[in-house]
């Protein structure tokens, strides 16, 4: 991509990811001890950064990690949108925005499991199958966690059955196909990296279910809390996993230019 081109997608993410505030901006203002609608609003902002860093960023890479980068900024950029929007009606209303969270979720999740996809196959040959079990594991997760939340099924219910769809997910980075295509195949770079992303799956998207606990079948944390919580697992889970993508492979690219 040359340069012109490079900065036409940054400004096309930007002004995609403003419009939609500045649509409901008018309604309510942000008030200084307002920290829940603070922390919307700084992540928010971090989320768009991040989607013009990964874009940009694209072009240093080698062709076999380009996709990856672009689908680090996907999960940034469709995440922004939907944290202007979240911000808006936590800000007007002081509510929890879940249906918001949600579709964010469902978008956003399933991309997160694409790139643990993305990066075995940038080392090997990897059946489709593993994709689609990472698919369909994460889909059902997020399923049951939303009829439970938003009150079609019983709250415990939609929290077993989604927690036990989030440990087949982990059993299957960890234990199952993907995890061994990964021991079998990768170099230290790729498998630092691949390992810290499953880390990430495991404490930091425990996160949310333990909030959903917490939260909806404990009454032991209020709105406040639990907005604040899910919105700093989310720095965790899309931009700190996206920059973990970058790094290995910035460090694959690069390694590989200075041996040529
Ligand atoms: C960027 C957003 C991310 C990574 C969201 C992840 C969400 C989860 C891991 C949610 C998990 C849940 C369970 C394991 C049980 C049921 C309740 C959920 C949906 C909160």
């Amino acid at each position: 991509m040359n340069i012109v081109k490079r900065w036409k997608v940054a400004a096309a993410a930007v002004t995609f990811t403003g419009l939609p505030s500045l649509a409901m901006a008018a309604e309510a203002n942000l008030q200084s001890d307002d920290f829940v609608g603070i922390s919307f609003w700084l992540i928010s902002m971090a989320l768009v950064a991040s989607t013009v860093f990964f874009f940009i960023e694209r072009d240093r890479v080698d062709s076999k990690w380009k996709t990856s980068l672009t689908v680090s900024g996907l999960v940034t950029l469709v995440a922004a949108v939907h944290y202007f929007y979240m911000r808006d009606v936590w800000v007007a209303t002081g509510e929890t925005p879940t249906v918001y969270r949600y579709i964010d979720w469902l978008i956003t999740v399933p991309l997160l499991m694409v790139e643990f996809f993305l990066i075995l196959s940038a080392i090997t040959a990897v059946p489709a199958r593993v994709f689609w079990r990472l698919l369909i594991g994460t889909t059902l997760m997020l399923v049951f966690g939303y009829l439970g939340e938003a009150g079609y099924m019983d709250v415990t219910a939609g929290f077993v059955l989604g927690t036990a769809a989030w440990l087949y997910v982990l059993y299957e980075i960890f234990r199952g196909e993907a995890g061994q295509l990964n021991a079998e195949n990768a170099s230290p770079a790729v498998q630092s990296a691949f390992s810290l992303m499953r880390y990430i799956v495991t404490f930091g998207w425990a996160i949310y279910p333990i909030g959903y606990l917490m939260g909806y079948m404990m009454g032991s944390v209020d709105a406040d809390t639990l907005n604040i919580i899910y919105n700093l697992a989310d720095v965790l889970n899309k931009i700190a996993f996206g920059l973990i993508i970058w790094h290995v492979a910035v460090t694959e690219s690069e390694g590989k230019a200075k041996k040529k």
